[in-house]
Protein backbone atom coordinates (compact mmCIF):
# COMPACT_ATOMS: atom_id res chain seq x y z
CA UNK A 1 0.00 0.00 0.00
CA UNK A 2 1.54 3.41 -1.28
CA UNK A 3 1.62 6.41 1.50
CA UNK A 4 -1.49 8.66 1.47
CA UNK A 5 -1.14 11.86 2.88
CA UNK A 6 -2.63 11.67 5.92
CA UNK A 7 -6.38 13.19 6.36
CA UNK A 8 -8.84 13.08 8.53
CA UNK A 9 -12.71 12.39 7.98
CA UNK A 10 -15.83 12.28 9.75
CA UNK A 11 -19.26 12.95 10.01
CA UNK A 12 -22.55 13.55 12.30
CA UNK A 13 -26.17 12.80 11.21
CA UNK A 14 -28.70 15.48 11.63
CA UNK A 15 -31.06 14.21 13.29
CA UNK A 16 -32.24 15.68 16.14
CA UNK A 17 -31.11 15.44 20.40
CA UNK A 18 -26.85 15.66 19.61
CA UNK A 19 -25.88 13.94 22.99
CA UNK A 20 -22.78 13.39 25.19
CA UNK A 21 -22.24 10.14 23.21
CA UNK A 22 -21.62 12.30 20.44
CA UNK A 23 -19.78 14.65 21.83
CA UNK A 24 -17.71 12.53 23.73
CA UNK A 25 -17.07 9.42 21.04
CA UNK A 26 -16.68 12.22 17.96
CA UNK A 27 -16.51 15.48 18.38
CA UNK A 28 -14.24 15.94 21.22
CA UNK A 29 -11.69 14.02 18.95
CA UNK A 30 -12.50 16.17 16.18
CA UNK A 31 -11.60 19.19 18.18
CA UNK A 32 -8.42 17.04 19.16
CA UNK A 33 -7.23 15.89 15.63
CA UNK A 34 -7.08 19.57 13.88
CA UNK A 35 -3.81 19.96 15.90
CA UNK A 36 -2.46 17.41 14.07
CA UNK A 37 -4.25 16.36 10.71
CA UNK A 38 -5.98 18.11 7.54
CA UNK A 39 -9.56 17.79 9.23
CA UNK A 40 -12.90 17.54 7.10
CA UNK A 41 -15.82 17.23 9.81
CA UNK A 42 -19.26 16.64 7.53
CA UNK A 43 -22.97 17.30 8.52
CA UNK A 44 -24.30 13.65 7.20
CA UNK A 45 -27.77 15.18 5.85
CA UNK A 46 -27.98 12.52 2.58
CA UNK A 47 -27.46 9.68 5.78
CA UNK A 48 -30.46 11.37 7.95
CA UNK A 49 -33.24 10.85 5.68
CA UNK A 50 -32.92 6.97 5.19
CA UNK A 51 -35.42 7.54 8.05
CA UNK A 52 -37.83 10.20 7.25
CA UNK A 53 -37.40 13.75 8.85
CA UNK A 54 -39.33 16.63 9.00
CA UNK A 55 -37.98 19.26 6.21
CA UNK A 56 -37.81 22.03 8.76
CA UNK A 57 -36.82 20.07 11.44
CA UNK A 58 -33.88 18.32 9.19
CA UNK A 59 -33.00 22.49 8.05
CA UNK A 60 -32.36 23.28 12.28
CA UNK A 61 -30.35 20.27 13.03
CA UNK A 62 -28.34 20.55 9.91
CA UNK A 63 -27.36 23.93 11.46
CA UNK A 64 -27.36 23.07 15.19
CA UNK A 65 -24.89 19.91 14.38
CA UNK A 66 -22.85 22.98 12.24
CA UNK A 67 -23.00 24.91 15.15
CA UNK A 68 -21.73 22.03 17.75
CA UNK A 69 -18.85 21.56 15.78
CA UNK A 70 -17.68 25.35 15.98
CA UNK A 71 -18.93 25.78 19.76
CA UNK A 72 -16.33 22.82 20.80
CA UNK A 73 -13.74 23.95 19.35
CA UNK A 74 -13.87 23.32 16.03
CA UNK A 75 -11.73 25.87 13.71
CA UNK A 76 -14.10 25.86 10.03
CA UNK A 77 -11.45 28.81 9.07
CA UNK A 78 -8.74 25.98 9.10
CA UNK A 79 -10.49 22.68 8.27
CA UNK A 80 -13.40 22.06 6.15
CA UNK A 81 -16.84 22.07 7.54
CA UNK A 82 -19.77 21.45 5.44
CA UNK A 83 -22.91 19.72 4.43
CA UNK A 84 -22.69 16.22 2.44
CA UNK A 85 -25.87 17.52 0.40
CA UNK A 86 -23.46 20.70 -1.31
CA UNK A 87 -21.28 18.22 -2.51
CA UNK A 88 -23.37 16.19 -5.43
CA UNK A 89 -19.54 13.63 -5.61
CA UNK A 90 -20.91 12.00 -2.50
CA UNK A 91 -23.89 10.63 -3.97
CA UNK A 92 -22.16 9.55 -7.17
CA UNK A 93 -19.12 8.01 -5.51
CA UNK A 94 -21.53 6.12 -3.72
CA UNK A 95 -23.52 4.76 -6.52
CA UNK A 96 -19.85 2.77 -7.68
CA UNK A 97 -19.29 2.13 -4.52
CA UNK A 98 -22.74 0.28 -4.19
CA UNK A 99 -21.71 -1.76 -7.85
CA UNK A 100 -18.28 -2.76 -5.66
CA UNK A 101 -19.81 -3.82 -2.10
CA UNK A 102 -21.65 -7.32 -2.21
CA UNK A 103 -25.43 -7.54 -1.08
CA UNK A 104 -23.28 -10.25 1.57
CA UNK A 105 -21.93 -8.02 2.89
CA UNK A 106 -24.37 -5.19 3.50
CA UNK A 107 -26.85 -7.57 4.94
CA UNK A 108 -23.98 -8.28 7.97
CA UNK A 109 -24.65 -4.83 8.85
CA UNK A 110 -26.00 -5.00 12.77
CA UNK A 111 -27.09 -1.13 12.22
CA UNK A 112 -28.60 -2.02 9.67
CA UNK A 113 -31.11 -4.61 11.64
CA UNK A 114 -31.19 -2.60 14.29
CA UNK A 115 -32.60 0.35 12.80
CA UNK A 116 -35.09 -1.75 10.10
CA UNK A 117 -36.48 -4.00 12.97
CA UNK A 118 -38.39 -6.89 12.23
CA UNK A 119 -39.95 -4.80 9.17
CA UNK A 120 -37.55 -5.09 6.91
CA UNK A 121 -39.25 -4.94 3.89
CA UNK A 122 -40.37 -1.59 4.28
CA UNK A 123 -37.08 0.27 5.33
CA UNK A 124 -35.69 2.19 2.99
CA UNK A 125 -33.27 1.36 0.25
CA UNK A 126 -30.89 3.90 1.45
CA UNK A 127 -30.78 2.39 5.00
CA UNK A 128 -29.67 -0.80 3.71
CA UNK A 129 -27.12 1.05 1.19
CA UNK A 130 -25.96 3.64 4.12
CA UNK A 131 -22.52 2.18 4.44
CA UNK A 132 -21.88 2.35 1.17
CA UNK A 133 -22.62 6.08 0.92
CA UNK A 134 -20.49 6.53 4.30
CA UNK A 135 -17.37 4.36 2.54
CA UNK A 136 -17.58 7.61 0.18
CA UNK A 137 -18.24 10.43 2.69
CA UNK A 138 -14.08 8.80 3.71
CA UNK A 139 -12.88 7.85 0.23
CA UNK A 140 -14.27 10.50 -1.59
CA UNK A 141 -11.52 12.82 0.43
CA UNK A 142 -9.33 9.63 -0.03
CA UNK A 143 -9.08 10.24 4.18
CA UNK A 144 -7.17 8.00 6.14
CA UNK A 145 -7.67 8.49 9.76
CA UNK A 146 -11.75 8.45 11.02
CA UNK A 147 -12.53 9.28 14.24
CA UNK A 148 -15.79 7.47 15.14
CA UNK A 149 -17.93 5.82 18.35
CA UNK A 150 -17.93 2.26 19.00
CA UNK A 151 -20.98 1.43 17.44
CA UNK A 152 -19.40 2.96 13.82
CA UNK A 153 -16.54 0.27 13.79
CA UNK A 154 -18.05 -2.07 11.19
CA UNK A 155 -19.14 0.76 8.94
CA UNK A 156 -15.50 1.81 8.94
CA UNK A 157 -14.37 -2.13 8.49
CA UNK A 158 -16.74 -2.17 5.17
CA UNK A 159 -15.02 0.96 4.14
CA UNK A 160 -12.27 -0.17 4.38
CA UNK A 161 -13.41 -3.29 2.44
CA UNK A 162 -14.93 -1.17 -0.49
CA UNK A 163 -11.22 0.33 -0.81
CA UNK A 164 -9.43 -2.69 -0.96
CA UNK A 165 -12.01 -4.57 -3.82
CA UNK A 166 -11.92 -1.17 -5.46
CA UNK A 167 -7.93 -0.93 -5.61
CA UNK A 168 -8.03 -4.64 -6.53
CA UNK A 169 -11.19 -4.82 -9.09
CA UNK A 170 -9.60 -1.83 -10.95
CA UNK A 171 -5.87 -2.73 -10.23
CA UNK A 172 -4.78 -2.47 -13.77
CA UNK A 173 -7.07 0.53 -14.52
CA UNK A 174 -5.62 2.40 -11.53
CA UNK A 175 -1.92 1.84 -12.47
CA UNK A 176 -2.66 2.70 -16.44
CA UNK A 177 -3.97 6.03 -15.38
CA UNK A 178 -1.09 6.84 -13.44
CA UNK A 179 -2.17 6.33 -9.59
CA UNK A 180 0.45 3.13 -8.92
CA UNK A 181 -0.62 0.33 -6.97
CA UNK A 182 -4.08 1.25 -5.41
CA UNK A 183 -5.98 4.49 -5.81
CA UNK A 184 -7.70 4.60 -2.43
CA UNK A 185 -5.88 4.25 0.87
CA UNK A 186 -7.57 1.62 3.77
CA UNK A 187 -8.97 4.15 6.25
CA UNK A 188 -8.12 3.64 9.94
CA UNK A 189 -10.67 3.57 12.75
CA UNK A 190 -9.70 5.89 15.38
CA UNK A 191 -11.62 4.32 18.51
CA UNK A 192 -9.93 5.76 21.43
CA UNK A 193 -10.80 7.04 24.97
CA UNK A 194 -12.78 5.65 28.03
CA UNK A 195 -16.19 6.97 26.50
CA UNK A 196 -16.25 5.36 23.08
CA UNK A 197 -19.80 3.79 23.63
CA UNK A 198 -21.48 6.25 26.03
CA UNK A 199 -24.37 4.46 27.61
CA UNK A 200 -28.15 5.46 28.31
CA UNK A 201 -28.68 6.76 31.43
CA UNK A 202 -31.86 4.82 32.23
CA UNK A 203 -30.13 1.25 31.04
CA UNK A 204 -26.28 0.85 31.22
CA UNK A 205 -26.89 -2.01 28.85
CA UNK A 206 -27.90 0.31 26.19
CA UNK A 207 -26.40 3.02 24.18
CA UNK A 208 -26.97 6.15 24.58
CA UNK A 209 -28.77 8.01 21.06
CA UNK A 210 -30.42 10.51 19.55
CA UNK A 211 -33.86 7.65 18.85
CA UNK A 212 -34.31 6.89 22.51
CA UNK A 213 -38.20 7.79 23.28
CA UNK A 214 -37.07 8.95 26.93
CA UNK A 215 -35.00 12.54 27.01
CA UNK A 216 -33.86 11.29 30.00
CA UNK A 217 -32.03 8.79 29.22
CA UNK A 218 -29.27 11.02 27.81
CA UNK A 219 -28.09 14.45 28.28
CA UNK A 220 -28.33 16.81 25.16
CA UNK A 221 -25.62 19.04 24.20
CA UNK A 222 -28.59 21.82 24.41
CA UNK A 223 -29.73 20.82 28.24
CA UNK A 224 -29.50 23.47 30.39
CA UNK A 225 -27.72 23.31 33.98
CA UNK A 226 -30.80 22.65 35.59
CA UNK A 227 -32.18 19.56 33.23
CA UNK A 228 -28.47 18.34 33.47
CA UNK A 229 -28.51 18.16 37.21
CA UNK A 230 -31.96 16.67 36.80
CA UNK A 231 -30.89 13.96 34.30
CA UNK A 232 -27.65 12.79 36.03
CA UNK A 233 -29.32 12.76 39.53
CA UNK A 234 -32.00 11.11 37.77
CA UNK A 235 -29.81 7.91 36.52
CA UNK A 236 -29.78 4.81 36.61
CA UNK A 237 -27.51 3.13 39.42
CA UNK A 238 -27.00 0.38 41.86
CA UNK A 239 -27.23 -0.22 45.60
CA UNK A 240 -23.34 -0.93 46.49
CA UNK A 241 -20.99 1.81 46.90
CA UNK A 242 -18.39 3.01 44.42
CA UNK A 243 -15.41 0.52 43.99
CA UNK A 244 -11.97 1.34 44.67
CA UNK A 245 -10.86 -0.75 41.58
CA UNK A 246 -11.65 -0.61 37.71
CA UNK A 247 -12.47 -4.51 38.10
CA UNK A 248 -15.27 -3.74 40.26
CA UNK A 249 -17.18 -1.91 37.50
CA UNK A 250 -17.27 -5.12 35.60
CA UNK A 251 -20.80 -6.33 36.14
CA UNK A 252 -22.21 -2.96 37.56
CA UNK A 253 -23.00 -1.14 33.50
CA UNK A 254 -24.58 1.99 34.93
CA UNK A 255 -21.73 2.54 37.65
CA UNK A 256 -19.10 1.97 34.91
CA UNK A 257 -20.96 4.49 32.28
CA UNK A 258 -21.26 7.22 35.33
CA UNK A 259 -17.20 6.91 35.96
CA UNK A 260 -16.23 6.83 32.47
CA UNK A 261 -18.51 9.97 31.59
CA UNK A 262 -16.80 11.36 34.49
CA UNK A 263 -13.43 10.23 33.38
CA UNK A 264 -13.90 11.42 29.82
CA UNK A 265 -15.52 14.88 30.71
CA UNK A 266 -12.51 15.37 32.91
CA UNK A 267 -9.71 14.10 30.66
CA UNK A 268 -8.67 11.46 33.33
CA UNK A 269 -8.52 7.47 33.65
CA UNK A 270 -11.70 5.41 35.39
CA UNK A 271 -9.11 4.16 37.80
CA UNK A 272 -7.70 7.80 38.37
CA UNK A 273 -11.73 8.45 39.09
CA UNK A 274 -12.53 5.43 41.28
CA UNK A 275 -9.34 6.66 43.27
CA UNK A 276 -10.97 9.95 44.19
CA UNK A 277 -14.61 8.58 44.63
CA UNK A 278 -14.15 4.92 45.09
CA UNK A 279 -15.80 3.34 48.53
CA UNK A 280 -18.18 6.69 48.11
CA UNK A 281 -21.67 6.37 47.81
CA UNK A 282 -23.65 7.49 44.64
CA UNK A 283 -24.91 10.61 45.47
CA UNK A 284 -21.90 12.30 46.69
CA UNK A 285 -20.11 11.28 42.73
CA UNK A 286 -23.61 12.20 41.07
CA UNK A 287 -22.77 15.77 42.66
CA UNK A 288 -19.39 16.27 41.51
CA UNK A 289 -21.15 14.96 38.27
CA UNK A 290 -23.40 17.50 37.72
CA UNK A 291 -20.84 20.32 38.39
CA UNK A 292 -18.03 18.37 35.34
CA UNK A 293 -21.46 17.99 33.31
CA UNK A 294 -22.43 21.46 33.71
CA UNK A 295 -19.24 23.36 33.61
CA UNK A 296 -18.22 21.12 30.37
CA UNK A 297 -21.56 21.64 28.88
CA UNK A 298 -23.80 24.46 29.38
CA UNK A 299 -21.11 26.36 27.67
CA UNK A 300 -21.44 24.43 24.79
CA UNK A 301 -25.20 24.37 24.29
CA UNK A 302 -24.90 28.49 24.92
CA UNK A 303 -22.58 28.97 22.28
CA UNK A 304 -24.36 26.91 19.89
CA UNK A 305 -28.04 28.62 20.52
CA UNK A 306 -26.09 32.29 20.01
CA UNK A 307 -24.75 30.82 16.92
CA UNK A 308 -27.99 29.10 15.88
CA UNK A 309 -30.16 32.27 15.79
CA UNK A 310 -27.54 33.66 13.43
CA UNK A 311 -29.00 30.76 10.66
CA UNK A 312 -27.23 33.10 7.77
CA UNK A 313 -23.54 33.04 9.00
CA UNK A 314 -24.06 29.19 9.43
CA UNK A 315 -25.40 28.72 6.28
CA UNK A 316 -22.27 30.40 5.18
CA UNK A 317 -19.19 28.63 6.89
CA UNK A 318 -21.01 25.52 5.37
CA UNK A 319 -21.08 27.14 1.77
CA UNK A 320 -17.42 27.99 2.25
CA UNK A 321 -16.81 24.78 3.52
CA UNK A 322 -18.80 23.18 0.62
CA UNK A 323 -16.65 25.00 -1.82
CA UNK A 324 -13.49 23.79 -0.50
CA UNK A 325 -14.90 19.93 -0.28
CA UNK A 326 -15.79 19.93 -4.04
CA UNK A 327 -12.73 20.87 -5.11
CA UNK A 328 -11.29 17.99 -3.55
CA UNK A 329 -14.08 15.91 -4.47
CA UNK A 330 -14.26 17.08 -8.05
CA UNK A 331 -10.50 15.72 -8.43
CA UNK A 332 -11.18 12.52 -6.27
CA UNK A 333 -14.19 11.51 -8.58
CA UNK A 334 -12.65 12.67 -11.89
CA UNK A 335 -10.43 10.05 -11.45
CA UNK A 336 -12.47 7.48 -10.13
CA UNK A 337 -14.69 7.89 -13.70
CA UNK A 338 -11.45 7.54 -15.91
CA UNK A 339 -10.28 4.23 -13.47
CA UNK A 340 -13.93 3.07 -13.88
CA UNK A 341 -13.56 3.33 -17.43
CA UNK A 342 -16.64 5.97 -18.15
CA UNK A 343 -16.09 8.57 -20.83
CA UNK A 344 -16.33 12.18 -19.70
N1 LIG B 1 -23.50 6.56 22.71
C1 LIG B 1 -22.43 6.90 22.01
N2 LIG B 1 -21.20 6.84 22.56
C2 LIG B 1 -20.10 7.20 21.85
N3 LIG B 1 -20.16 7.65 20.58
C3 LIG B 1 -21.37 7.74 20.00
N4 LIG B 1 -21.77 8.13 18.78
C4 LIG B 1 -23.11 8.03 18.69
N5 LIG B 1 -23.62 7.56 19.83
C5 LIG B 1 -22.56 7.36 20.68
C6 LIG B 1 -20.86 8.62 17.76
O1 LIG B 1 -21.28 9.91 17.35
C7 LIG B 1 -20.95 10.10 15.98
C8 LIG B 1 -22.15 10.60 15.25
O2 LIG B 1 -23.19 9.63 15.27
P1 LIG B 1 -24.32 9.71 14.18
O3 LIG B 1 -24.98 11.00 14.25
O4 LIG B 1 -23.76 9.43 12.86
O5 LIG B 1 -25.36 8.58 14.47
P2 LIG B 1 -25.47 7.37 15.41
O6 LIG B 1 -24.20 6.69 15.66
O7 LIG B 1 -26.52 6.52 14.82
O8 LIG B 1 -25.96 8.14 16.72
P3 LIG B 1 -27.18 7.88 17.61
O9 LIG B 1 -27.25 8.93 18.61
O10 LIG B 1 -27.17 6.48 18.12
O11 LIG B 1 -28.43 8.08 16.66
P4 LIG B 1 -29.65 7.13 16.40
O12 LIG B 1 -30.43 7.11 17.66
O13 LIG B 1 -30.38 7.81 15.28
O14 LIG B 1 -29.09 5.80 16.02
C9 LIG B 1 -20.46 8.74 15.45
O15 LIG B 1 -19.04 8.76 15.40
C10 LIG B 1 -20.93 7.78 16.49
O16 LIG B 1 -20.10 6.64 16.58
Amino acid sequence: MPDFQPRVFSGVQPTGNLHLGNYLGAITKFVELQRTHDCIYCVVDLHAITVAQDPRELRASIREVAAAFIAAGVDPTQHIVFNQSQVAEHAELAWVFNCVARMGWLSRMTQFKEKAGKDRENASVGLFAYPCLMAADILLYRATHVPVGEDQKQHLELARDVAQKFNLDFAESIAANGHGEAFFPLPEPLIQGVATRVMSLRDGTKKMSKSDPSDNSRINLSDDADTIAQKVRKAKTDPDALPSEVEGLGKRPEADNLVGIFAALNGQSKADVLKAFGGGNFSTFKSALVDLSVAKLVPIGTEMKRLTADPSHIDGVLANGAARAREIARVTMAAVKDIVGFVS
